[in-house]
C-alpha cells in the first residue's frame, strides 16, 4: 500500500493535500491512503469535521514502506523512518532541499499550496473532484493563502479555488476562510508552550539553528497581552534545543502584518534581516504573512 502523507506539525495543507491526492490515486487504480505525522490542529479538525472527512490514521514510522511526500520534501520534517522508505513520488510548493538516489515524481510548482497543485491532477487525470475532497482541497487553499492575501498566492489558486468552491457548495470563501482561522486563533485555553510550538519549523543557515514559529489570528491583542510569559517560554526553548534564536510570528490577517517575536544568541542578524530594531524582543513588520517568502529568504541571506 502507498502511504501519503504532509509534514510533522501538520497543517491544513499538509493533511488534505494528502487526503485529496491519496483519493485521486485510488481513482487512478492505486492502493493508497492517507495519513497524518502529528496531532491536528483546531483549524483542521473544523475542516474535516464540516466536510465530513475521516481523521487520517496517525503513521508512526515510514521504514520500508512506499510513499508519497506531499507539502514538503525535507527529511528533517517528515516522517521517522524515512530515509528507509522508498519515495514514489514528491509534491510540493516549498523551496527543494531534496536529493534522491534513484529516478521518482516531482512535482514542484510556486503555488500557493500543495493542495492547488493536487486539485489541477485531478483536472490533467481527467478525474472528479468528489465535494468531500473538494472542501477539504479548497480549505487548505484559504489556510496556507491566507484567504488569498499572502504574497504566495497565485492567480492560479484563486481560479481553483472558484472551482473548488462551486463544488463543495461554499458560497463564501472568506467567510468560510475567517471561521478557519477564528478557529486556528483560539489560544485562550493554550499554554505558553503550545503557543510558542503551534506551527513551527527549524532551519539552519550557515551551522545556525533557528525555530520559526507562526500564529495567525484575527485579532493579535489575545497574544500580544501574553507577549512575557510567551517570550520566557521561547528563551527556555531556545535554551533546551542548543537553538541560535527561537521566533515567533503573531501574524494579524486583519492587519495584514507580524509582529516577530525573538529570542536570539545576536539579533544583529535578524535586525539587518528586515531592516528594523528589535525593542523589547519584537518587530513590527507590515505585510509580512508568509515565513517561507518573507521571514527565511532574508535570515538566510543575511547568516548563511
Ligand atoms: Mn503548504
Amino acid at each position: 500500500m502507498i502511504h501519503v502523507f504532509g509534514h510533522k506539525v501538520p497543517d491544513t495543507d499538509a493533511v488534505c493535500s494528502a487526503i485529496g491526492y491519496a483519493h485521486l490515486l485510488r481513482e487512478l487504480g492505486k492502493d493508497a491512503k492517507a495519513f497524518r505525522l502529528g496531532e491536528l490542529n483546531a483549524e483542521t479538525k473544523l475542516v474535516l469535521e464540516r466536510f465530513g472527512v475521516e481523521t487520517p490514521e496517525l503513521l508512526e514510522n515510514a521504514a520500508g514502506k512506499d510513499v508519497w511526500l506531499m507539502d514538503h520534501n525535507e527529511f528533517g520534517q517528515s516522517a521517522d523512518g524515512i530515509e528507509d522508505a522508498n519515495i514514489i513520488g514528491v509534491i510540493d510548493h516549498h523551496k527543494i532541499k531534496f536529493s534522491y538516489d534513484k529516478p521518482i515524481t516531482y512535482i514542484a510548482l510556486p503555488w500557493g499550496s500543495s493542495s492547488t497543485i493536487v486539485a489541477k491532477l485531478y483536472e490533467i487525470y481527467g478525474v472528479e473532484i468528489p465535494k468531500h475532497i473538494a472542501g477539504c482541497l479548497l480549505s487548505a487553499i484559504l489556510s496556507d493563502t491566507v484567504i488569498f492575501k499572502s504574497p504566495t498566492t497565485t492567480e492560479t489558486d484563486r481560479e481553483i479555488a472558484a472551482k473548488l468552491a462551486a463544488i463543495a457548495g461554499v458560497d463564501d470563501m472568506t467567510a468560510w476562510g475567517i471561521e478557519m482561522f477564528k478557529a486556528k486563533s483560539k489560544i485562550g485555553e493554550k499554554s505558553a508552550r503550545d503557543i510558542v510550538l503551534n506551527d513551527y519549523k527549524v532551519y539552519e543557515f550557515g551551522g545556525r539553528k533557528i525555530l520559526i514559529n507562526q500564529v495567525e489570528v484575527i485579532d493579535d491583542s489575545e497574544v500580544l497581552a501574553r507577549k512575557d510569559e510567551i517570550i520566557a517560554e521561547m528563551q527556555k526553548i531556545k535554551e533546551e534545543q542548543g537553538l541560535f534564536a527561537v521566533l515567533t510570528m503573531v501574524t494579524d490577517i486583519m492587519k495584514e502584518g507580524t509582529t516577530l517575536l525573538v529570542v536570539a544568541d545576536d539579533v544583529a542578524p535578524i535586525e539587518k534581516a528586515f531592516g528594523k530594531e528589535i525593542k523589547d524582543n519584537a518587530v513590527w513588520l507590515p505585510g509580512v504573512m508568509s515565513r517561507k517568502k518573507q521571514i527565511v529568504p532574508p535570515l538566510e541571506q543575511v547568516m548563511a
